[in-house]
C-alpha cells in the first residue's frame, strides 16, 4: 500500500518539539487518482524458500519481502512454485470462479430481499481456494466471514450454503447464525464467530489440543488486517510461540477494515507479517492474488506445523475489491477505481493467463468453465429456493431457538419454552 499520510504531515499537529499523536489514514480518498507506483511489488520468483525446519530467526527477511510465483504475463518462476499439474490448476481455477459466481448471485438475492445480509470475497478468492488444497482431511480452519472459498473448494454443497444465507427450512444452522456464518465440522470449517479475532485464539487452542493428544492434524486461524488490533491476536501469538503449536496464523491484509485503512491496525510496523518476528514465529508475506504462491506458502507452513516445526504467521497481501458487506458503500471512503489500480491484479485472471500460456487450458476450456459455474450456481439456487427464502416459503420453526444451545436445558430456559407455548 502507498504510505499513508499522518495528521502530522497534514498540518494538524501543534509544535514540532512536543509529543503529538499520529492518526494514520488511507493513501487515497474519493476524488483522488489512486496511484500505486510507489508500492514495491517485488520480483516474482526472487524470494528464497527456506527448509521447512529452518529456525524462524534465519528467515526474518521473508516478513518484509513478498513471496510471488506468477508474473503479470502468467509465467511461473522461483522456489515457491508448487509445480501443480494442469488438472489440479484447472480445479483451482474452477473453485475460484465458482466462489465469485456464488457471491454474485447471493448479492443479487440479498438485493431482492431473499436474504437479510451478504458478504463477498471478490478479489480474495485465491487465498481460501489455494489454501484449502494444501490442508488434509482432519485439519481445522477457524475462518472469518470472508473465507467461503474454503467451503466451495472443499466441495461443500452450494445449496446448503445458500439455504444458510436464506435462513430457510433446510438451513443447517436453523436460522440461528447470521447469513454467511457457516459451520461444517466435517469439511474442516469451524463455526464462524462474529466476534473478530476470537478465531486466532480458538485455532491455537485447537492445535495445542491435537498435539497433546498426539494427533497429526493442524489448525489454521484466520483474521483480517483490522482485527489484528484486537488483543486476541497477540494472545494467540504468545500461546502459539510458547508451545510451538501446530497452527498456521493467517492474516488477510485486504487493505481495508470496512472504511478504515490497514495502516491503522499496522501502525509503525512495516508489515503485518513483521508482527510475528517479535514472537520468534516464522513469518511470511505472500502475494495473495497469486494462486501458485498461496498454495506454495500454505503447503510449506502446513508441513512445518506437521513436522513439529511450530507455527507460521502468513500475511496474505490482497485487495477487497467489493464492498465490505451488503450494508456498505465504499464510494464514501475510497476512490471507485482503486481496485482496478491495485498492482497485483485479479487472482482469477492471473491463473487463467498462466493456464493459457502453459497449455494447461485453452480458451474453449475456460469458456466451458465459465458456463459450468453459472449452471452449477443456478441449479443450487433453484434447489435452495424450493425450501424457502428469507420472506417466502418454509422457514425453521421458532421452537428451534430453544434447541442445541445447552447440552442440558436449564430450568430458566425450559420455563421460557413453556411460556412460548412449545
Ligand atoms: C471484536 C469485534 N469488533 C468489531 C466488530 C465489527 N466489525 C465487523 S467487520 C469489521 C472490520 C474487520 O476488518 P478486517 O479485520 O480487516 O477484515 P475484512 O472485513 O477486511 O475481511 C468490524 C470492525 C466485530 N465483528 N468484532
Ligand atoms: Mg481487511
Amino acid at each position: 500500500m502507498a504510505r499513508a499520510k499522518s495528521r502530522d504531515e497534514e498540518g494538524v499537529s501543534g509544535s514540532s518539539v512536543s509529543p503529538r499523536l499520529t492518526m494514520p489514514g488511507p493513501a487515497f480518498r474519493p476524488g483522488d487518482r489512486p496511484d500505486f507506483s510507489e508500492v514495491d511489488t517485488f520480483a516474482p520468483g526472487a524470494c528464497r524458500r527456506p527448509q521447512v525446519n529452518e529456525p524462524a530467526e534465519s528467515m526474518s527477511e521473508l516478513a518484509t519481502g513478498l513471496v510471488r510465483v506468477l508474473d503479470d504475463e502468467g509465467r511461473a518462476s522461483g522456489p515457491w512454485d508448487p509445480h501443480l499439474d494442469a488438472p489440479t490448476l484447472r480445479a483451482g481455477l474452477r473453485a475460484m470462479m465458482l466462489t465469485r459466481e456464488f457471491d454474485r448471485q447471493m448479492m443479487i438475492d440479498q438485493r431482492q430481499s431473499k436474504a437479510s445480509f451478504y458478504m463477498q470475497c471478490t478479489g480474495e478468492e485465491a487465498i481460501a481456494c489455494a489454501f484449502h488444497s494444501a490442508l488434509r482431511p482432519g485439519d481445522m480452519n477457524f475462518p472469518t466471514y470472508r473465507q467461503q472459498g474454503l467451503l466451495v473448494a472443499a466441495g461443500y454443497p452450494l445449496e446448503l450454503m445458500m439455504s444458510q444465507v436464506y435462513s430457510n427450512e433446510t438451513d443447517p444452522l436453523r436460522g440461528r447464525q447470521m447469513p454467511v456464518f457457516y459451520s461444517a465440522r466435517e469439511y474442516g470449517f469451524f463455526s464462524i464467530s462474529g466476534n473478530l479475532a476470537t478465531q486466532f485464539v480458538q485455532g491455537v487452542g485447537w492445535a495445542m489440543a491435537c498435539a497433546l493428544r498426539g494427533e497429526s492434524s493442524i489448525a489454521a486461524s484466520w483474521i483480517g488486517d483490522g482485527a489484528t488490533s484486537e488483543t486476541d491476536f497477540f494472545s494467540a501469538l504468545v500461546m502459539a510461540s510458547t508451545y510451538r503449536a501446530p497452527v498456521i496464523l493467517n492474516v488477510v491484509n485486504n487493505q481495508w477494515a470496512i472504511s478504515t485503512s490497514e495502516s491503522v491496525a499496522r501502525g509503525l510496523a512495516p508489515t503485518f507479517a513483521a508482527r510475528g518476528r517479535g514472537f520468534g514465529i516464522a513469518s511470511l508475506r505472500v502475494d495473495g492474488n497469486d494462486y501458485l504462491a498461496v498454495h506454495g506458502a500454505a503447503a510449506w507452513a502446513a508441513e512445518r506445523a506437521r513436522t513439529n516445526g511450530g507455527p507460521t504467521l502468513i500475511e496474505w497481501v490482497t485487495y477487497r475489491a467489493a464492498a465490505h458487506s451488503s450494508s456498505d458503500d465504499p464510494s464514501g471512503y475510497r476512490p471507485g477505481d482503486e481496485a482496478a489500480a491495485w498492482p497485483f491484479g485479479d487472482p482469477i485472471e492471473r491463473l487463467t493467463r498462466h493456464l493459457l500460456r502453459t497449455g494447461g487450458a485453452n480458451e474453449a476450456d475456460v469458456e466451458a468453465l465459465r458456463e459450468e459455474v453459472v449452471r452449477d450456481v443456478r441449479a443450487a439456487q433453484v434447489e435452495a429456493q424450493s425450501h424457502g427464502t428469507l420472506k417466502q416459503g418454509p422457514a425453521p420453526s421458532p421452537r428451534e431457538i430453544f434447541e442445541d444451545v445447552f447440552k442440558e436445558m436449564p430450568e430458566s430456559l425450559a420455563s421460557q419454552e413453556r411460556e412460548a407455548g412449545y
